[in-house]
């Protein structure tokens, strides 16, 4: 009977009356767009511990340490992965982060419910990840509207053009072009190259996996991307921070 407790415990979640009460819902968000556009590197560093296409990346640094390794370098934002069972992240990392430095962060997770909004934004995030390859049109626009009446900024990731058209609506602030295929894993660049010049430029546009080069990025700026989303090139060295500085 008491390890039916624990299990229960563990699954017990905050109540949104009770999340509200974060200091995070006081505070103002810092500006991820705002950044990326003032940046000519444009990195948005990612804390990853391990991913369904690699694996184990890295198990040993902590993410105080990242994070802090990340605002040292200077990069625009940090991505934290929040998900336990694919990824091997939690809302305590997303928490830990926010204690180490004053990047604006991006809970990195598979949102299909307004309560994941709600809790982003009491741990302290800044912006929010909607996938439109697991999401309605209507489910983007209810989940982007209460992100934004939140002040969270919102990164809608698309992978071809079919989302691409079925995403685009006033409440969103970034677009990111996966460049990792999320059914065969499969990375290409050149998925940024192709979309770039189909969403509308309202959107600060966002290339995101599989870069792992100074040059990389300089081949992608021409195609209008103002921020780059880096994981594992960061995260499989001893020190994440140091990676992103060079
Ligand atoms: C980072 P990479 O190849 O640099 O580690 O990729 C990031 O783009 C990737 O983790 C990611 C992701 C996602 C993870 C992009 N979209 C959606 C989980 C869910």
């Amino acid at each position: 009977a008491d390890k039916r407790k624990e299990v229960d415990l563990k699954k017990s979640i905050i109540p949104v009356s009770q999340l509200e009460h974060s200091v995070f819902f006081e505070k103002s968000t810092i500006s991820l767009t705002e950044r990326l556009k003032a940046s000519t590197s444009g990195i948005i560093a990612e804390h990853k511990r391990r991913s369904p296409s690699k694996s184990v990346i890295n198990q040993n640094l902590n993410v105080f340490d990242v994070a802090k390794g990340y605002e040292a370098a200077d990069v625009c934002g940090m991505s934290v992965l929040t998900d336990g069972k694919y990824f091997g992240g939690s809302l305590d990392d997303l928490l830990l982060a926010r204690a180490s430095c004053q990047l604006p962060l991006l809970r990195k997770e598979f949102v299909i419910d307004p309560y994941q909004i709600i809790e982003a934004k009491a741990y302290g995030a800044d912006v929010i990840l909607l996938i439109a390859a697991v999401l309605s049109r209507q489910e983007i626009k209810q989940l982007s509207e209460l992100s934004k009446s939140l002040n969270l900024e919102v990164l809608l990731e698309i992978h071809n053009e079919e989302e691409l058209h079925k995403s685009v609506m006033p409440s969103l602030d970034m677009m990111g072009v996966n460049n990792r295929n999320l059914k065969t894993f499969e990375v290409s660049l050149e998925t940024s190259k192709q979309l770039s010049t189909l969403i509308p430029d309202d959107f600060v546009k966002i290339s995101e996996s599989g870069i792992s080069s100074v040059e990389a990025i300089k081949a992608l700026q021409p195609y209008g991307y103002k921020g780059f989303l880096i994981g594992e090139n960061f995260m499989k060295t001893d020190n994440a921070g140091d990676s992103a500085s060079q």
